[in-house]
């Protein structure tokens, strides 16, 4: 995939962005946010409705499970930092159900 697909954010850029985006921090070069639900069956269907939905636009984040906490980091390998799709599936991330 051409890396021109990607508009890297600069770091007043993502700083701009960030403070309007609720939960989410900048932190070693990624995007993080935590959610936490009632059970792992609760945590695991909110990963498997993201999966379906990072699939759609070619775009994908690193996680971790543990129980019901699912941690998420988003950054653009193939730019090297964060990019416009980090922020749109930040968004996806934030309007399915949690
Ligand atoms: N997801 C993320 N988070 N970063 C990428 O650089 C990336 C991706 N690259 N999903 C995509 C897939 C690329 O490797 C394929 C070939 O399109």
């Amino acid at each position: 995939m051409p890396q021109t697909r990607y508009k890297k954010l600069s770091g007043s850029e993502l700083d701009e962005i960030v403070k309007n985006m609720s939960g989410w921090e900048l932190k070693d070069g990624k995007l993080i946010k935590s959610f936490k639900f009632s059970n792992f069956v609760e945590a695991f269907g909110f990963m498997t409705k993201i999966a379906l939905e990072a699939e759609k636009i070619n775009h994908h984040p690193e996680w971790s499970n543990v129980y019901n906490t699912v941690a998420i980091k988003l950054s653009t390998h193939d730019a090297d930092g964060i990019t416009d799709y980090d922020i749109k599936l930040a968004k996806i991330i934030d309007n399915t159900n949690h």
